[in-house]
């Protein structure tokens, strides 16, 4: 296994590529986040992107630009699937362009409306460190009272519906903006367009009529139309799974469960349709057995996020808890994966990166910074990761 760290790029991150090669890793993450939204990207761009974080200053440890994460997908890609011409032309392209610079592993997702939700940025654990946490209740009272969603009362029970009044209730002003800017503005690489309310409504109605099986079918529409060319370029796509794996807002989600990747990888068997394998996202999911996952999809798992979600009694709010401390195995999943790579004959090692961490020590004191991708409790992850490698018998690449 090789160590990524997903990087955001000039003025975008304040972790700088020594942190970086202090933590350990080998590999950045990265993407080109200034492109807007469904706009090719240029040789030219990815090859200055590239060279920035490629050329060693004498004395200093390599760092390899290896995984791309991600390659947005536009909104109308996900309504429309192989309709959207100009739009995939312009996703090719941008493989196309990464591989004449030798980039060749692309993350994406295929989540409607919103990427990944969350309804608090600084959880605060025992230790005084702050995590990341999706509670069921704040997500209702959005939804509910803020968003105030057509049709959202269906989807709770009268017992959550009181509850749900009862925290916006409690919420003040400042509260109830912090938790639209939380949900609906784009968490850091966020594939998706910020909403205002009024937008939010509107793309919601945009999606009146796509169901699981017809957003699947854009999937494997989609998946058609850029296989071919991934093939040609060398470039293994990697579908990044629901976070949460489940539906939010009414919408439906197609890449939450096995069942779902095992449908996808039967509808285009190229062997460019992969996976992310992203344990924290999986393990919400109880049905989910992650080492069960990894060693039936193996050859299809070219990327892997490493973090560990904690549920909560409640079986649907959960926080991100320590990697080694949640509900996810890491030492078998890691027993798992090295097993894949071990497998594979002259194919490169699987780069996986310590996907969240808690905001601690000196990152506490700092303001802004990507919620989630602080430099120390990523370092405090990694570092965890890499001792178990190590004791497995499988150090790092
Ligand atoms: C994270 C996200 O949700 C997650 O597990 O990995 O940061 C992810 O990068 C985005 O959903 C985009 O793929
Ligand atoms: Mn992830």
């Amino acid at each position: 296994m090789r160590q990524g760290w997903r990087w955001y790029g000039p003025g975008r991150d304040d972790v700088s590529l020594d942190d970086v090669r202090q933590a350990g890793a080998t590999d950045v993450v990265t993407s080109l986040h200034d492109v807007p939204i469904g706009e090719a990207w240029t040789e030219a761009a990815v090859a200055a992107r590239k060279r920035l974080i490629e050329q060693v200053e004498p004395g200093r440890a390599p760092l390899r630009w290896s995984v791309v994460e991600s390659i947005p997908i536009p909104d109308v890609v996900k309504r429309t699937g192989g309709a959207a011409t100009r739009e995939i032309a312009a996703w090719i392209a941008s493989l196309e362009a990464l591989a004449a610079n030798d980039v060749r592993v692309v993350c994406y997702n295929f989540m409607p409306v919103v990427d990944w939700t969350r309804t608090d940025l600084d959880h605060v654990m025992p230790s005084g460190a702050t995590a990341l946490r999706f509670d069921q209740e704040r997500f209702a009272a959005f939804d509910l009272h803020i968003l105030a969603r057509e049709g959202a009362e269906a989807d709770y029970s009268p017992a959550e519906r009181e509850r749900a009044r009862a925290t916006f209730d409690a919420m003040s002003e400042a509260e109830r903006d912090a938790l639209v800017e939380t949900i609906a503005s784009a968490l850091p690489g966020s594939t998706t367009d910020p909403l205002s309310i009024p937008a939010f409504r509107e793309r919601l109605r945009s999606y009146r009529g796509i169901d699981a099986a017809r957003l699947r079918r854009h999937l494997v529409e989609f998946l058609q139309a850029v296989t071919p060319a991934a093939e040609a370029a060398g470039i293994r796509l990697t579908l990044h799974p629901d976070d949460p794996p489940r539906s939010l807002f009414g919408l439906p989600r197609i890449a939450s469960t096995e069942a779902d990747y095992a449908a996808l990888f039967e509808a285009v068997p190229s062997a460019a349709n992969g996976m992310c394998f992203c344990t924290g996202s999986l393990g919400v999911r109880p049905d989910n057995d992650l080492p069960a996952i990894a060693r039936r999809f193996g050859d299809r798992i070219h990327f892997v996020h490493l973090r560990a979600t904690k549920r909560e009694p409640d079986g649907r709010s959960f926080h991100e808890a320590s990697h080694l401390e949640g509900d996810v195995d890491m030492v078998a999943v890691l027993h798992e994966l090295v097993a894949i790579e071990r497998r594979r004959t002259g194919g490169d090692p699987i780069v996986f990166r310590p996907d969240h961490g808690h905001r601690m020590l000196d990152d506490l004191a700092k303001t802004g910074g990507n919620p989630g991708y602080t430099a120390i409790g990523r370092l405090k992850g990694l570092a965890e990761l890499r001792g178990i490698l190590h004791a497995i018998g499988a150090p790092p690449q």
